[in-house]
């Protein structure tokens, strides 16, 4: 590894922090290095709040009363492009103009469409050296919800489901029948927290009666969907109960009440998950998680509206059941977790 890319690596790990926490913006980290030591870090902390690259040099002027003239001999390392407009904070690009640092280390473009390729030319203009690509790949995975939603104008998708070794998903009678084990549901409940909103159909919501909320680990809740065509879910169901922002997608008519926004679909029968990924879109949601049940999944699967499938197997072998979706894709990963192994394809 490079020295641009060991910094540009700790400006990733320092993005990540702001997991959750961010949305709908971007995770993005910085890092100011001097003669080959880091000075000073900084991520994106919250939604809203001050941008990585403010936070790196500030953290720069607060150790150091040289800071002036460090800065003026340092290269600033960010995942992302500087920003080049005035949002909820003044540009980036202008900042680290300001503090004449001389060189930029960029992961990847911004697409954004107030920034895509500004904050660099904003930087050449002024004379800078700008290197950009560094660890892309990685930048871009980082923010792979974020580029989704600009891109393709929908959330990020990830699918998930638990099946039994042998490939059932759910017992034939329409009960609940636990599939993995506690670290899987550990894990499940930090993935909440890590996703802007949760969708179940809805046999899912009446058989389960899920909270789709974040109990087993620290973090915040996500917003909940359920389909529900003809409005027909009993109103006591935990997923009503108007604790978090619910999305309820049906045929009949939107409006909102409380937390719980009902969203018409006029053509319910074609494209459903299409038309609920736009009004999720409409609705600043970067990234689903697809929880169930198996025909919402599928649909999910036969429109080829996924980034992710994540996959428990427990060890269990049922005699019956439903059968759990079927779907191809490359696997990315595979782990064990407890005693269930976990499997990540993606198209
Ligand atoms: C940066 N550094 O740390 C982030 C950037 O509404 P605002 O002002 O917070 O701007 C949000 C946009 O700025 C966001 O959509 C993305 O294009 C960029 N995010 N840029 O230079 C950062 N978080
Ligand atoms: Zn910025």
């Amino acid at each position: 590894m490079t020295n641009d890319s060991i910094f540009m690596q700790r400006a990733i790990d320092l993005a990540l922090l702001g997991a959750g926490s961010v949305s709908p913006n971007p995770m993005v980290g910085a890092v100011v290095a001097h003669d080959g030591q880091i000075i000073g870090e900084g991520y994106h902390k919250k939604y809203g709040e001050s941008h990585a690259e403010v936070n790196a040099i500030q953290n720069v002027i607060d150790n150091f009363k040289n800071a002036d003239h460090l800065l003026k001999q340092s290269t600033i390392y960010v995942t992302l492009e500087p920003c080049a407009h005035y949002g909820k904070t003044p540009p980036c690009a202008d900042l680290i103009i300001k503090h004449c640092i001389p060189r930029i280390v960029i992961g990847c473009r911004d697409p954004f469409d107030s920034v895509n390729g500004k904050g660099i030319e904003k930087l050449l203009i002024a004379g800078k050296e700008v290197i950009t690509g560094v660890l892309e790949t990685e930048c871009l995975e980082l923010n792979r919800r974020f580029f989704t939603q600009i891109q393709k104008q929908r959330p990020y998708v990830i699918l998930k489901w638990a099946q039994t070794a042998n490939g059932f998903f759910a017992p034939e009678n329409h009960q609940q029948r636990w599939i993995t084990g506690k670290e899987s549901k550990i894990l499940v409940h930090q993935w909440r927290a890590e996703e802007d909103c949760i969708l179940v159909g809805k046999n899912t919501a009446i058989i389960d009666n899920p909270q789709l909320n974040v109990r087993l680990v620290k973090g915040k809740n996500p917003k909940r969907a359920v389909i529900d065509k003809n409005l027909a879910l009993p109103p006591h169901l935990n997923l009503l109960d108007n604790k978090q922002e619910t999305f309820i997608f049906n045929a009949i008519e939107s409006k909102i009440v409380g937390k719980n926004k009902y969203i018409s679909i006029e053509d319910f029968d074609h494209f459903l998950p299409q038309y609920i990924l736009y009004q999720l879109y409409l609705q600043d949601v970067q990234s689903v998680i697809v929880e169930g049940g198996v025909t919402t999944l599928q649909s999910f699967i036969k429109h080829n509206l996924w980034d992710e499938a994540r996959i428990f197997y427990s060890e269990d072998y049922w005699e019956n059941g439903i059968n759990a979706p079927t779907i191809k894709g490359n696997q990315i990963s595979t782990d064990k977790v407890g005693s269930d192994t976990l499997t990540i394809l993606k198209p």
